[in-house]
């Protein structure tokens, strides 16, 4: 291990970008310590960490690295074993360029319907973003979620245009994650590699796997039912069931050490 303090992760629980990187942590079996931090009262410290305000962050031997693929690509250039990177590299570029699209198109779209099916109940709302908190916070997000809500809308583009745009695309993001899979398990050659871990970890959002370690609260929001069940059906949904239960892991995180 080249680190002598334990990595550690500042993370929003519930969020796919941030799933990405606990998953390669625990892929590479890497000793981390995770740090929730509370979404919308997390800003001023990431902004003084790392110049913007978006989570996952990691605090890798002092230096706070900000952005999944750019963390990812940090942890595997400082522990290459077990890679997530393809060791061919035509296929490495073709996984990179996944990770990429999942990234840039896909997540965006289904975060905005996860959060669609949520925002208008105040209540549903708190308590996904209070969740493993203390009562504390349930308390001040029950409280604060609707003054807060038009700056959340804002900030991941949710009005009526963007969620009707994301709902049209999502088949297609299916139709092009069944068409790169084909017959095989692996999106890229014949292992799991930083492509599967991104296209399953992003579309969670959606599909909200067994394996995902912080569950969103029960009962789930009706729309957020409803929406898993419109794409129960499609190949790629079992897909990221099945890379989940064969692939996911247990949790290398640790306590942080006193
Ligand atoms: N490109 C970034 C995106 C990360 C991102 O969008 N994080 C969201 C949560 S899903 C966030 O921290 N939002 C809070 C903010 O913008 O202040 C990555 O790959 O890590």
């Amino acid at each position: 291990m080249s680190s002598a303090e334990p990595p550690r992760l500042l993370h929003f629980r519930v969020s796919h970008f941030n799933e990405k990187v606990r998953w390669a942590l625990d892929h590479k079996r890497w000793p981390h310590v995770r740090e929730a931090v509370r979404p919308g009262l997390h800003e001023r410290r990431i902004r003084r960490l790392t110049g913007q305000t978006k989570v996952p962050v990691l605090v890798l031997d002092g230096e706070a690295i900000a952005g999944s693929a750019r963390i990812i690509d940090e942890l595997e250039r400082r522990q290459p074993d077990p890679p997530l990177y393809p060791a061919d590299a035509a296929e490495r570029t073709r996984a990179l360029a996944i990770q990429q699209h999942f990234d840039d198109q896909v997540a965006p779209d289904v975060r905005l319907l996860f959060w669609s099916t949520y925002v208008a109940d105040s209540a549903a709302t708190a308590r996904v973003l209070a969740d493993g908190f203390g009562r504390g916070t349930g308390l001040l997000y029950r409280a604060t979620v609707p003054i807060l809500r038009a700056r959340f809308r804002k900030n991941i583009g949710l009005d009526a245009v963007n969620i009707a745009g994301a709902r049209d695309r999502l088949a297609g993001h299916f139709d092009r994650l069944e068409r790169a899979l084909g017959p095989s398990a692996f999106l890229v050659g014949d292992r799991f590699t930083v492509a599967d871990l991104a296209a399953a970890a992003i579309l969670t959002a959606i599909v909200r796997p067994p394996q995902f370690s912080y569950p969103i609260p029960e009962p789930w929001s009706p729309g957020l039912v409803e929406l898993r069940r419109s794409v129960e059906h499609r190949a790629g949904f079992r897909w990221v069931l099945e890379t989940y239960a064969r692939h996911r892991g247990g949790s290398a995180e640790i306590t942080p050490p006193r």
